[in-house]
């Protein structure tokens, strides 16, 4: 461990008290003996590449291209994605798909291509596969998006899993996103990212990687067309991005590369070309459609580490009510636990949960819990005691539980990649409603065992079931929190079938967004946290999970009041709208920066919840389509390249484009505007872009424009929903969308169509499909 891994240890450790030190101390050195006689050193290695074609076999949507030394089976699906799997790999088992793999296009045919090659054409994509096993990519026009050199495998003479690297190249002009929730994004400078969930210790800024989610998920969005690449494999592995650097025009350009590494796990991915919205669409009906939050979990939510006791919680919800704040839910961190303990109530502190939850829904606040995975090892401890009746804990290569270390103290792992393991875990969940609890917030489930030195996780050679299968942590390290969240959600589904669950977790994978959403973790307080906290948004959005949002104020110590209320303004455009910090940190309550902030705390959260129609409209979107909320600038133009480089700011949804302030002292900023006449919110003055204007940005707002346009639901003042209209240009049309909340259960709204013109010198709205518009409308003067 590097002096600042061993640094942020000791700092996470010192909230533990120090016999948390020694058992992180402990506890590494058990991790250290475990993995010693379970893995053994990889020895010398032989490389292997595919060598040269040796025959084919045609079959649907493709078929198999057999090489000297391995096989290429090829798959163009009817969602338009391809799938290629090196020696053999196939589609499934995955963690990431939703269900089986799509239909195979049974229009797609291998055929023979040039030099000894062969291709599959389809509609949206051609793949070409060259003699030695290149792989090129194009688009139906030609363009190649994509140049994949043949892969390489590193074998050990003593056997065990084969590494492997697969190297790339993108146009000169492309620009890297994705790869999960990376502090450094959107946009994905030159460097290093590691496909290895990882709790940071302490907090994160922008230049730490990896942090929680990662995912091995890559945009690349050039001049050429857009496209998105998924290494299903949940191998420990990296990803090295570098941009290319276009020439003077005589062809010598320096193409971008990629190249992936990776210390084991299937050689297979799959590819999805075309604009934005339709990759995504089609990611989504790969791994799975994102899950709608309940509206209130569309609201504001007030968290803190150290509540301390019912009567505080009490305190906050009041000094919220009696200043006019709304507020919709409030968190319980671990310290309304008993000693940590995951699913307990310290009842001293908290006597009558059920009570205080009953007495907060009156006041239209919920409770949201914390739920860790890691479980006591005590004996009397009936959530280890019924786990290991089960045998629902993690072992090692011996058999025996593997214990780490948490705050509760020695703790062993529920293994949620087994099945049985998810369903007896679901379970719990009873306890949690049973006291009252609405929504969970599952934390520290990459997962994470302290270590005093090497990594704050389980063994490598931790056995797993992986559905049966079998395997180790090596496998199952990137998915544990994944099947976490499923165990949660199927769990929460059968204890309460009428309602919608809301569940956030800190770690993930792809795919996660089929049991719900996820928030930045503990974010550095400072300028640089609150850029890496719209980054982490916007790259997580891309990777499918529409439903994220910062610790507003950042984790750690305490933000100026000016850092305060301009990540208030960012956070009220994100999906999860949390304030949240850490025990020791400052408080987080909008009055503990001053009057002025509560003014105007005051209006942003009146604002949220004017907005909160428009809201559960994207949230249902997103469940139909995959866009999410928030997008990023180039989301309908990805040809504009201005775009591509804008990290700070953004598109909430088709109408809106949000500009927070991200630095000290600025009362007026530059936005890059995407094509189109934009509309100030407040001041309704007019903005043509392609191009770069400067807004009004005074401490009391973070400028948000409107698309001219624009039919924007709203919250009428009687609580109903109305539409906020926004002029189309002259000449012009616009419109937009409604799917109106059908409450917190499974009911579904159709999706309403709202269409503007000019009519003489009068703007019409009208029902697509026609009838009457049904909605008060609400013309906005520009
Ligand atoms: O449960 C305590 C914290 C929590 O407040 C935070 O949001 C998580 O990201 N948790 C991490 C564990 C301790 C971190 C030092």
């Amino acid at each position: 461990m590097d002096g600042r891994g061993l640094l942020r240890s000791v700092k996470a450790l010192g909230a533990g008290g120090p016999s948390l030190g020694l058992r992180a101390v402990r506890a590494a050195l058990r991790r250290r003996r475990v993995d010693a006689s379970a893995l053994a050193p990889r020895g010398a290695e032989r490389a292997r590449v595919p060598g040269a074609v040796t025959d084919v076999e045609s079959g649907p949507g493709g078929g198999v291209i057999r090489f000297a030394r391995s096989e290429l089976r090829l798959l163009v699906t009817v969602t338009g994605a391809v799938f290629w799997g090196w020696d053999g790999a196939g589609p499934e088992p995955s963690y990431a798909l939703c269900g089986a793999a799509p239909e195979a296009d049974p229009r797609a045919m291998l055929e023979p291509d040039k030099d000894g090659g062969w291709r599959v054409v389809s509609e949206r994509i051609t793949v070409a596969v060259s003699r030695y096993g290149g792989i090129e990519v194009r688009t139906p026009g030609g363009v190649v998006l994509r140049r994949v050199e043949p892969p390489r495998w590193w074998e050990s003479a003593g056997g065990g899993v084969a590494r492997w690297v697969q190297r790339a190249e993108v146009a000169a002009d492309a620009r890297f996103f994705g790869l999960g929730g990376r502090a450094a994004g959107p946009r994905l400078v030159d460097g290093t990212y590691r496909l290895w969930n990882t709790d940071p210790g302490g907090s994160f800024g922008p230049g730490d990687d990896p942090l929680s989610i990662t995912m091995p998920v890559q945009w690349v969005v050039a001049d050429g067309g857009t496209h998105l690449v998924f290494h299903d494999t949940t191998w420990d592995g990296s990803v090295s991005l570098q941009e290319g650097e276009e020439g003077d025009g005589s062809g010598h350009d320096r193409p971008g590369t990629v190249e992936l590494r990776c210390d084991g796990g299937p050689l297979r991915c799959w590819v999805v070309v075309g604009a934005p919205a339709r990759v995504l669409h089609t990611w989504v009906s790969l791994t799975g459609a994102p899950a709608v939050p309940p509206g209130w979990a569309l609201g504001y939510q007030h968290a803190r580490w150290g509540f301390g006791s019912a009567a505080e919680v009490r305190r906050t919800v009041a000094g919220y009510r009696e200043r006019g704040l709304p507020l919709d839910a409030v968190h319980l961190d671990i310290d309304h636990l008993d000693g940590h303990r995951v699913f307990t109530v310290d009842r001293r502190r908290f006597p009558e949960l059920p009570e205080l939850a009953r007495e907060l829904a009156a006041d239209g606040v919920r409770l949201v819990s914390i739920v860790d995975p890691a479980v006591k090892a005590e004996p009397g401890n009936p959530v280890f005691e019924s786990g290991r009746a089960v045998g629902a804990f993690v072992r090692d290569a011996t058999g025996r539980e593997v214990v780490g270390t948490v705050w509760a103290g020695e703790s062993v792992y529920p293994d949620f990649t087994d099945p049985g393991v998810r369903a007896w875990w679901g379970d719990w969940y009873g306890e949690r409603l049973g006291q009252g609890f609405a929504g969970f917030w599952h934390d520290m489930n990459e997962p994470v065992s302290f270590a005093a030195f090497g990594e704050r996780t389980l063994p490598r050679s931790a056995r797993h079931s992986l559905e049966g299968r079998g395997g180790d942590h090596r496998e199952a390290h990137n998915v544990y929190a994944l099947g976490m969240a499923r165990a949660a959600y199927e769990g929460v589904r059968r204890l309460r079938p009428a309602e919608r669950p809301f569940l956030f977790s800190r770690s993930g994978w792809a795919g996660m967004q089929r049991y719900g959403g996820t928030w930045s973790g503990d974010v550095a307080t400072g300028w640089p946290g609150l850029r890496a906290s719209l980054a982490l948004v916007l790259g997580l959005g891309l990777c499918g999970v529409p439903y994220s949002g910062p610790d507003v104020g950042g984790f750690t110590g305490s933000p100026s009041p000016e850092l305060y209320l301009r990540w208030f303004q960012l956070g009220a455009h994100l999906p999860l709208f949390r304030t949240h910090s850490a025990l020791r940190a400052g408080r987080r309550e909008p009055w503990a920066f001053g009057e002025e902030v509560v003014e105007h705390a005051r209006a942003v959260l009146l604002e949220r919840r004017r907005l909160a129609p428009y809201l559960m409209t994207l949230a249902q979107l997103a469940a139909r389509t995959g866009a999410p909320y928030a997008r990023p600038l180039w989301w309908g133009a990805p040809e504009d390249r201005a775009l591509r480089d804008c990290g700070d700011a953004f598109l909430l949804g088709d109408a809106l484009l949000v500009a927070p302030v991200m630095e000290p002292g600025v009362d007026r900023r530059a936005v890059h505007l995407p094509a189109g006449t934009w509309y100030d919110a407040v001041s309704g003055a007019a903005f043509t872009g392609p191009g770069r204007v400067r807004v009004a940005a005074p401490l009391s707002r973070a400028p948000v424009l409107v698309r001219a346009g624009a039919v924007l639901p709203v919250r009428g003042a009687d609580g109903g929903v109305e539409l906020e209209v926004w002029p189309p240009v002259r000449g012009g049309t616009g419109g937009g969308l409604v799917v109106a909340d059908a409450g917190d259960g499974w009911g579904t709204s159709e999706v309403e169509r709202f269409t503007t013109r000019w009519r003489g010198e009068g703007v019409v709205v009208e029902r697509e499909g026609g009838g009457p518009v049904g909605y008060p409308v609400r013309l906005r003067e520009v």
